[in-house]
């Protein structure tokens, strides 16, 4: 087939064909959104051409590849970031403008890709469209979610409520391609049988029980400045019985498509908890179903290339993205012993060089652990794995050494009631590899959550790869103008691929017509942000005010509740000041957004507190407009697309020792914005790299956390006198009325009686002097843009290009494909 053009009048003709043939549209009555999806098609057809090309060069040329394995996946929008990787954006810009469309309406009809709860399923397609910029042989495998993570919205008292996220609606869906091909079973339940092979060897078998089938949808994964296109296979659960015609011909419809719907519905919902677990029977039903079909496909492919299973793990290496596919561990060793006949060590000897394990939290919470009644119901043989398995490295560890505290803290089953698997553990004992997600995380893991791992294994099995951001989506799409200006700064786009020449920016700091040009595109895109405000929320933000943004899953951990603290104490303070005195006050705008898991209590009370207060703020006229409370409901991709590149400062304000990471604040600093951060996560990585003097840093570090809960436990919360005054503000009513006040009362005891885990009062004051500093030195204008501009300077270490070349080399031991010479 002849290769696609990209002149205006074959991309015209392809999108006219698309809607006249794909969506059977008349030419002459098309809408926004029937073009959107001709569009789609379009550059869809022209992607596939660059997808079939990488996949026979990695098929040619047999590497070892990689698998991502992750159940989440939050892409967002394809189409933008298609355009620019395949260089073909302008063009298209007038293709839909001579058909009577504007380009940039015709984006906003994509629904994001929503597949994903936060960092964990973002980090994910990050490194997925690394991997493909960069040719490497990886895929992802995910879920196709039929409901993404579902669409907030915010009532008219201030409450989350939540509605269904069903994305792929009537209108379908472009960004995928379907595989009716490529359908494996999957089983549950049964029971565990001895069997004789043809050999005369009695193995385990697995029997019995229901079978549902796994169908792949391909997702294309456009790589920039390259023809290479990776993929993300997501499965989703069908029926192997279409039809009950028994159930049917005795006139009970309903019975006779149930099994059809009970099928579909394993794949329907994607759980929408953040670092919290959830231990319901069908998201272990998910995670199994996930690891089984994409063990299959894995293997099938592998059986194609007519090597040995000792040259598995040459030719394989599976990433397993936080402890959600562990269940793979257990899986392959029983295909390999059940159903290939290895023996026990061999099989395990393979395992254990095939996997390697992220691990992106420390909070106890969010550690998986599956009751072994449930996983012997559901995976009757995968338990008895996973009980041989514990067996064997609790005898290796007793050899080293006997003491019964060591072996029931390392071992794989808690001896709770009922029994509890560890899955942090079971991935750590079935992977060559263990790592965390930034410095001081992942020195966490090796000395307090895998300490005894550690002192087992020695230290080699435990690194650290610092999360990375694709600079393709969060800066060269997001923000447009600021691309422009450095790209022309630095003499062409080579940053977009090797994002360390982002140095370069260094010499212009002192410019003063750069920093014109610098703090001139910041505004341009507060402009952007405050229309999209005025336009969705009718709440009128003046674009010169500076712009402080903490958006981000709502989590007691993530201190939202402290940032709304400071927010009145603000309030507060501007109400006593003179006129006189309010001409030097640097005004605000306080911008929040996300989601709170749907059961989680304290998290939905903080954001009815953050809009109880925006409602009294907004509506005061006596504080002359200097501080605004915005709540942007929704929080996803597409909005951090234009909330990101808006902020002067943004919030990243943990409890030390709590994030694991963040990548948000990545996302921040590249574009210029300046962080107001705790000494957590990634917020130390980035100090070091764009200099102290240009981030505000507060708060208690991670090594006094634990002293200052214990003090509390013993002598009380002393609260912080100035907190004490919002809090009694709260309490009076002055948010909402009395009967709202009280309705704070839980919330606030979480500081007092509940013994303030999160530290809000002990780092309060030292908050208020952050945000001190901030507002006095966004006084002076060049000294801002000096800093803006050394923040995005120092950002080269945080491309996820970066990030999955380190997987690569000390991980997964990979190599890029030459997909130009392969595919000849
Ligand atoms: O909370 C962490 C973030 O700190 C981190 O940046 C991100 C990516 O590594 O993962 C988040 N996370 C952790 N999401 N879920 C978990 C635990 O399952």
């Amino acid at each position: 087939m002849a290769p696609k053009k990209n002149d205006k009048a074959s991309i015209k003709k392809d999108i006219v064909q698309h809607s006249v043939e794909t969506l059977c549209r008349n030419p002459y009555n098309l809408d926004k959104l029937a073009v959107y999806q001709a569009t789609a098609y379009s550059v869809r057809d022209r992607l596939l051409e660059d997808w079939n090309m990488t996949q026979e060069a990695i098929h040619k040329e047999n590497p070892k590849r990689c698998y991502y394995l992750s159940m989440e996946f939050l892409i967002g929008r394809a189409l933008d970031n298609a355009l620019h990787c395949l260089e073909v954006k302008d063009v298209y810009k007038e293709s839909v403008k001579d058909l009577g469309f504007n380009l940039e309406d015709l984006l906003q009809q994509e629904r994001d890709a929503a597949l994903g709860n936060g960092g964990l399923g973002r980090l994910a397609a990050c490194y997925m469209d690394a991997a493909a910029t960069l040719d490497y042989p990886t895929w992802g495998y995910g879920l196709r979610y039929q409901y993404g993570i579902f669409k907030q919205l915010i009532n008219s008292d201030g409450y989350q409520i939540e509605m269904p996220d069903y994305w792929l609606d009537s209108n379908g869906n472009p960004w995928e391609f379907p595989r009716n091909d490529v359908r494996y079973e999957v089983q549950f339940y049964g029971y565990v049988a001895t069997k004789v092979n043809e050999k005369g060897e009695s193995r385990m078998s697995w029997e019995g029980g229901d079978r549902v089938q796994a169908m792949a949808y391909d997702v294309p994964i456009p790589g920039f400045d390259t023809k290479g296109c990776g993929n993300i296979r997501l499965w989703a659960s069908k029926s192997l019985k279409t039809f009950d015609f028994a159930s049917f011909n005795d006139g009970d419809y309903d019975r006779s498509v149930a099994d059809q719907k009970n099928a579909e519905n394993l794949t329907s919902v994607l759980y929408p908890n953040d670092n919290h677990l959830v231990g319901k029977e069908l998201r272990l039903k998910q995670e199994y179903f996930f690891v089984s079909a994409s063990l299959q496909d894995i293997i099938h492919r592998f059986k194609r290339s007519n090597c040995a299973w000792k040259d598995f793990p040459d030719k394989v290496a599976v990433q397993l993205n936080d402890t959600h596919p562990t269940l793979a561990i257990p899986e392959l060793q029983r295909i390999l012993v059940d159903i290939e006949g290895l023996d026990w060590d061999a099989a395990w000897d393979i395992v254990t060089r095939v996997f390697a394990f992220t691990n992106h939290t420390v909070l106890p919470e969010a550690l998986e652990c599956w009751s072994v009644p449930m996983m012997e119901h559901i995976l009757p043989r995968h338990m008895q794995i996973v009980y041989d398995i514990n067996l064997f490295f609790l005898q290796k560890v007793e050899k080293m050494n006997s003491d019964r505290g060591l072996l029931n803290r390392v071992s794989i089953i808690e001896e709770s009631n009922p029994q509890q698997v560890r899955m942090a553990y079971l991935a750590v004992v079935g992977s060559h590899t263990v790592n965390g997600v930034a410095a001081l995380h992942s020195d966490l893991v090796k000395t307090e959550l895998f300490k005894d791992f550690v002192s087992y294994y020695g230290p080699e099995k435990f690194i650290n790869i610092t999360n990375g951001i694709t600079p393709r989506r969060w800066l060269y799409q997001a923000n447009p103008d600021l691309r422009d200006l450095i790209t022309e700064t630095l003499g062409g786009n080579h940053w977009v691929t090797h994002l360390d020449d982002l140095k370069g920016l260094t010499k212009y700091a002192d410019d003063a017509d750069f920093q014109a040009k610098w703090m001139n595109i910041k505004l341009k895109n507060k402009v952007r942000l405050a229309s999209w405000i005025k336009a969705n929320l009718d709440i009128t933000v003046d674009p010169r005010s500076l712009f402080d943004i903490q958006v981000k899953r709502i989590h007691e951990y993530k201190r939202q509740f402290m940032n709304i603290l400071g927010v009145i104490y603000r309030y507060k303070n501007l109400q006593l000041l003179s006129a006189e005195e309010r001409k030097d006050v640097t005004p605000r705008v306080v911008i929040f957004g996300g989601k709170s898991a749907p059961g989680y209590y304290v998290a939905k009370m903080v954001i009815k507190l953050i809009n109880t207060v925006a409602q009294v703020v907004n509506n005061d006229d006596s504080i002359d407009g200097l501080l605004k409370v915005v709540y942007i409901p929704d929080y996803n991709v597409s909005l951090a697309e234009i909330i990101v590149p808006a902020s002067d400062i943004s919030q990243h304000i943990s409890t030390a020792g709590t994030e694991a990471a963040g990548t948000s604040n990545m996302k921040f600093v590249l574009n210029g914005g300046l962080i107001l951060g705790t000494v957590d996560g990634a917020n130390i990585e980035i100090r070091d790299e764009i200099g102290e003097e240009n981030i505000f840093m507060f708060g208690t570090l991670a090594d006094k956390v634990a002293d200052i809960r214990h003090q509390q436990k013993y002598h009380g919360v002393e609260i912080d006198p100035n907190l004490q005054v919002v809090l009694q503000s709260i309490q009076s009513g002055e948010f909402g009325g009395p009967e709202t006040a009280s309705v704070f009362g839980p919330l606030i005891n979480t500081l007092t009686y509940g013994g303030d885990y999160y530290l809000i009062s002990a780092d309060f004051e030292k908050y208020l002097d952050a945000q001190d500093k901030v507002d006095e030195t966004y006084k002076d204008t060049a000294a801002w843009a000096k800093k803006s501009i050394l923040c995005t300077a120092g950002m080269g270490f945080f491309s996820s290009d970066r990030a999955t070349r380190e997987y690569a080399d000390k991980i997964w031991n990979i190599k890029p494909v030459n997909i130009k010479e392969a595919a000849v």
